[in-house]
């Protein structure tokens, strides 16, 4: 892996040469090198969390010896006479010293970002709730595209909870650990109405947002009430193609969105449309039109485009080319990732009945399941 090492001068950065000559070398500091070292007084051998602080690596520490052994490299420090062994392509894996070189909004490369001609994954209840590989298999469709269906579930009240817990924890809000989605007399909340339902994100009012919606099919025999999905990450991605500027004024200034429906529940939020990492990456998206507050965040001078943005960005998000539609049928459900992509529903009238149940599972159970699974190489 490398060929050589290199410690400079201050001993404060030491060098690799990597034996692929195409790749540059790599450089990490003397403190970094300190902090991530792998031995059992710095690392619990048990569970891999980090036995000190900060405190206990001396400000000046420097490196005072390294070597190249194969596939490893043996590294002593100024503070303490043994030398550690580092797996090189450890340091490979965590180099920080190549490009950073993004646009002002990207996205996580392991996301497929996609439109109405898509193909979104689905899963078959039995197989994904009883063998690992179709299991893994739906969960990474699921974290891909932040989507995924699954058919052939049980016409059961509290099926949906059963879903929720093959990969994560049901966040439980106002609305209970889940909540029904029917028309209900003196609705505490549109939701429980047959109006049509722009997409949306759920809950921007909450902070933190739920991370993942499952809603679930119990009844679908009224007219209508067909549901729309759309991927809010490609809808920024083609505001942003066409309008840089507008992302960025959605990016850089809160909005505010508001719930009181109900007695007792005054949520509110001060976050923006788009929300980014310090960096740039794009992590959340808030859209919801029967909740956004007044938005007194923006100067004088910007609001005017603001709301330009947010109604390009609705554009995108309206246009059937960006959207996928299907009706659900008892029995079946699907799960967002409700940072990132919309729901909608067609509104419904009729004699049949509509009946959903919805909860918000959260996205770290989803991401560290899979991660887990694929670890250890489900089979
Ligand atoms: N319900 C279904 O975010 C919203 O207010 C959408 C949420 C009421 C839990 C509806
Ligand atoms: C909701 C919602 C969609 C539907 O409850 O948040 O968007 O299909 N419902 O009823
Ligand atoms: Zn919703």
């Amino acid at each position: 892996m490398f060929t050589s090492v290199d410690i400079d001068p201050s001993g404060q950065v030491v060098t690799f040469t990597p034996k692929n000559q195409s790749q540059s070398p790599l450089r990490f500091h003397a403190v970094w090198m300190r902090d991530n070292a792998p031995d059992p007084d710095t690392k619990s051998v048990s569970n891999g969390q980090r036995l000190i602080t900060l405190h206990d690596i001396p400000e000046a520490i420097t490196i005072t010896k390294a070597e190249v052994l194969d596939d490893r490299v043996k590294i002593t420090f100024s503070d303490r006479d043994l030398a550690v062994t580092y797996d090189a392509s450890w340091l490979e894996e965590n180099a920080y010293d190549r490009g950073h070189g993004h646009g002002a909004l990207w996205f996580n490369p392991s996301l497929s970002l996609w439109d109405g001609e898509a193909r979104l994954p689905e899963g078959d209840y039995r197989q994904v709730m009883t063998q690992d590989v179709a299991k893994r298999d739906w969960l990474d469709g699921l974290a891909r595209y932040g989507f995924a269906k699954l058919s052939g579930g049980p016409v059961e009240s509290g099926a949906l909870i059963d879903v929720a817990e093959i990969f994560g924890y049901v966040r439980e809000t106002n609305y209970g650990k889940w909540f029904e989605v029917r028309t209900e007399v003196n609705p505490v909340n549109l939701a429980y109405t047959g109006l049509g339902l722009q997409a949306h994100t759920d809950n921007p009012y909450r902070d933190p947002v739920p991370t993942m919606q499952i809603l679930y099919c119990l009844e679908n025999a009224a007219e209508g009430g067909d549901s729309i999905v759309v991927d809010g990450f490609h809808c920024i991605q083609r505001l942003m193609e066409e309008d840089p500027d507008a992302a960025e004024l959605l990016s850089r200034y809160c909005a505010r969105f508001q719930y009181q429906g109900s007695a007792g529940v005054a949520l509110q939020s001060r976050r923006p449309m788009i929300e980014t990492t310090p960096d740039g990456e794009v992590i959340c998206i808030r859209f919801n039109n029967r909740s956004s507050a007044a938005f007194t965040d923006i100067p004088f001078d910007d609001m005017q485009a603001y709301y330009r943005a947010y109604r390009r960005l609705g554009e995108w998000i309206d246009d059937p080319a960006m959207q996928i539609a299907f009706k659900l049928e008892p029995g079946e459900c699907f799960v967002v990732d409700n940072t990132r992509v919309l729901h909608a529903r067609k509104g419904y009238t009729g004699e049949g009945h509509r009946w959903l149940q919805g909860c918000y599972p959260d996205k770290d159970g989803l991401l560290s399941t899979l991660s887990s699974m694929r670890n250890r190489g489900s089979s």
